[in-house]
């Protein structure tokens, strides 16, 4: 039997993945659950054929020029910012991600944040935590019920969809959205604006759901967190690099918008000590996928990239520049 490909997984995988992808490869698994450093990074992608990244890793242009062996990343997750696929593409090597199976449980936590959010619960478990809660009273932690608002989505790919039908048919709210290209069918009624700042100003809480990266950096920055309504509410469950962090701070602050619920930040895994002063916010640590059954779909499908690219097969979810 002819050698199997080498792979080198960078952090502990779930159970099922790593034995489907020993099924396939000479398989080595990094035990450590941070990113890998660049220069650990240059030997791996010297010393494999394949390697299967996760978010955080470092494929820049700064690191993948060197490559003289690895031939595909198969990258586990649906975002790749982490990866300079043009540089990936010039060194001779393919490129893949997870889509489908990140989407439902994105969209969960988009709505948890939203709730969470809109109705001060993080705010108000942390008065139950610390025993500074008085006992209820009429006027206590009120906060924005969404049902039957306008919900604005920023990217209606997948998982803006999915978080427009969970907004849509389980809070009855009307559903308006930014995407570059015109999208006919979001699976609910919604109406498509000619920019963000319009969204940004029709809605009560908008959700994020663009790719991180250089295109969309700083798209939401001062001018369209201005044209938000004073109640209303920011969601990113997207990238942290999608919104100008000080210019949010600097909004919340103020109080021009209602607050903020956040699974994603700018510097990961910093938060900024003002943004975790705030109180009108809701911050997550990258939760997105965080689910068993999750991550096994998407380590699956990063490994069966893998089996196909190195079958000789058409790459399944190949992303191209
Ligand atoms: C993943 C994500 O957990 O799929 C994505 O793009 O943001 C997350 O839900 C992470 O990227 C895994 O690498």
């Amino acid at each position: 039997m002819a050698d199997l490909p080498r792979v080198f997984v960078t952090r502990p995988l779930p159970d099922k993945v790593l034995e489907e992808a020993a099924r396939h490869f000479d398989l080595t698994v990094r035990a450590e659950t941070q990113p890998l450093s660049k220069s650990e990074m240059g030997s791996v992608l010297a010393e494999y054929d394949g390697v299967l990244p996760t978010l955080g890793d470092p494929l820049g242009a700064d690191v993948l020029p060197g490559a003289d062996k690895a031939r595909v990343l198969a990258n586990f997750g649906v975002g790749y910012n982490h990866i300079d696929v043009a540089a990936a593409e010039a060194a001779g090597m393919v490129v893949s991600n997870t889509p489908g199976a990140v989407t439902d449980a994105t969209a969960d936590i988009a709505v948890l944040l939203m709730l969470m959010t809109a109705r001060r619960a993080s705010e108000a478990e942390a008065a139950v935590r610390d025993g500074s809660w008085e006992g209820w009273h009429p006027t206590q932690y009120l906060g924005l019920h969404v049902s039957g608002k306008t919900l604005g989505v920023i990217g209606m790919g997948r998982i803006g969809k999915a978080i427009a039908k969970r907004c849509h048919f389980g809070f009855g709210m009307d559903v308006v959205f930014y995407n570059r290209s015109t999208v006919a069918d979001c699976g609910v009624p919604a109406r498509q604006l000619g920019s963000v700042a319009e969204v940004m100003a029709a809605a009560d809480v908008v959700s994020l759901s663009v790719p991180g990266g250089a295109a969309n950096q700083h798209m939401i920055g001062a001018a369209e967190l201005d044209a938000m309504k004073p109640h209303g509410i920011l969601v990113n469950t997207a990238r942290g690099d999608v919104v100008d962090e000080a210019a949010l701070i600097a909004a919340l602050q103020s109080g021009s918008i209602g607050g903020a619920g956040l699974d994603v930040y700018e510097n990961e895994p910093e938060v900024p000590e003002a943004l975790r002063a705030l109180k009108n916010v809701s911050l997550l640590p990258h939760l997105g996928t965080a689910a068993l059954d999750v991550r096994t779909q998407m380590g699956l499908m990063a490994v069966e990239n893998l089996r196909a690219f190195f079958a000789g097969e058409d790459v399944p979810n190949r992303v191209t520049v």
